[in-house]
């Protein structure tokens, strides 16, 4: 059976697959992603009204892509105080906002009731916003520093109002890669193990990837068959978000970046993929408005949210300071012939839109 037949019978695809997916002309292998959305989402195009609060940029770890730790190319070190985090989410929750994502870098001075109490505080002033906060990397990092156990630290997220975990720190799997761009931050087996732990509480996270950067096609396969052995067993994970690697005032020396064809043929082989993770994420800030619209149409139905300021990766190049006005958003969303779907940060629909 060849590669076209085998996805539309619903075969599953492993490595040597995947790798011949990649070589298909890009309309065929969008046209068998789109198949795919089209079955799980019609055209249906979620997205959420969020704030991406980042509390600190101070980290002890030195992942060479990282352009926004202040002990790298980054001068002004901060780590916010409560009042200013509890503030923000108050801002968001006012302006519509129903999620705050949180994501720090790993600060050895902050002090764990800083890490935990931010939510506590928030939670209090606002008991129905969701948090969705401390990547896996971050759980790592507080195990470690405060010697806790990982489930140690998931009780603490839980009774503080830890509502879901992002996707970030996944990288690429690939311990080789993963030394070379990370080394020192969680493994990959910490990673996945981390999320197993938090799906056996009964809670969702995301799953990320950076792409486009030092990895190989066949590195990026790899990292999806291993997010998807761990939804086989827990399905926990509601969403895969592929990050595209930005490239400015980093470590990092890359000279050959993904084409605009090349990341569109990473989203479509993940919509495949991934056959048992629900939402695929064309996260506009680091592919650029115009593309994620266009991811689409290979497989994309999630583009994340208004966002309103983010520094992580805006840090490294992204256009994502400021975030995107909300009624742009949604004319973007509709001009491009998808329904726009305002959702909860577990994906029930709020407005269609
Ligand atoms: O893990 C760091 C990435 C991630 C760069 O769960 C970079 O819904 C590109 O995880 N170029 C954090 N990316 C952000 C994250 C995320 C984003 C949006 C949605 C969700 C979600 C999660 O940012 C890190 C790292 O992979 N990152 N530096 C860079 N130069």
């Amino acid at each position: 059976m060849d590669i076209v037949e085998k996805v539309r019978s619903g075969g599953r695809i492993g490595m040597d697959d995947a790798l011949k997916l990649y070589d298909l002309d890009l309309f065929t292998l969008g046209e068998l992603a789109d198949e795919r959305r089209r079955a799980l989402h019609g055209k249906k195009t979620y997205f959420n009204i969020n704030r991406h609060i980042n509390p600190t940029n101070v980290c002890k770890d030195v992942c060479k892509f990282c352009a926004y730790s202040a002990s790298r190319k980054n001068p002004n070190p901060y780590t916010m105080p409560l009042e200013e985090i509890v503030a923000i989410a108050k801002q968001t929750w006012e302006k519509g906002g129903k999620e705050v994502h949180i994501v720090s870098a790993h600060n050895p001075d902050a002090g764990l009731d800083w890490y935990l109490g931010m939510f506590k505080a928030i939670k209090e002033e606002l008991p129905d916003i969701h948090i969705k906060a401390l990547t896996a990397a971050e759980i790592n990092f507080l195990a470690e520093e405060y010697g806790l156990s990982v489930d140690e630290v998931i009780d603490k997220m839980v009774e503080n109002g830890v509502d879901s975990m992002p996707g970030g720190g996944a990288e690429i799997f690939d311990e080789g890669v993963r030394d070379y761009i990370c080394k020192g931050k969680v493994s990959s087996e910490g990673w996945l193990d981390i999320h197993r732990k938090w799906h056996l509480r009964g809670k969702k996270s995301n799953a990320t990837m950076l792409f486009g950067h030092v990895e190989t096609r066949a590195h990026r396969i790899d990292h999806m068959l291993r997010l998807r052995n761990l939804q086989d067993e827990t399905g926990g994970f509601n969403c895969f978000i592929p990050l595209v690697y930005q490239k400015e005032n980093n470590y990092l020396r890359v000279t050959d970046f993904p084409t605009g064809q090349e990341i569109l043929k990473t989203m479509a082989v993940a919509r495949i993929v991934l056959d048992n993770i629900p939402h695929l994420k064309a996260y506009w800030v680091t592919a650029t408005i115009n593309l994620a619209l266009i991811a689409q149409e290979y497989g994309a139905n999630d583009l994340d949210g208004t966002i309103e300021r983010e520094s992580i990766q805006a840090a490294a190049g992204a256009k994502s300071a400021h975030g995107m006005p909300l009624v742009e958003f949604v004319h973007l969303i509709k001009d491009s012939g998808f329904i726009p779907i305002e959702r909860d940060s577990l994906y029930n629909e709020l407005k269609v839109w």
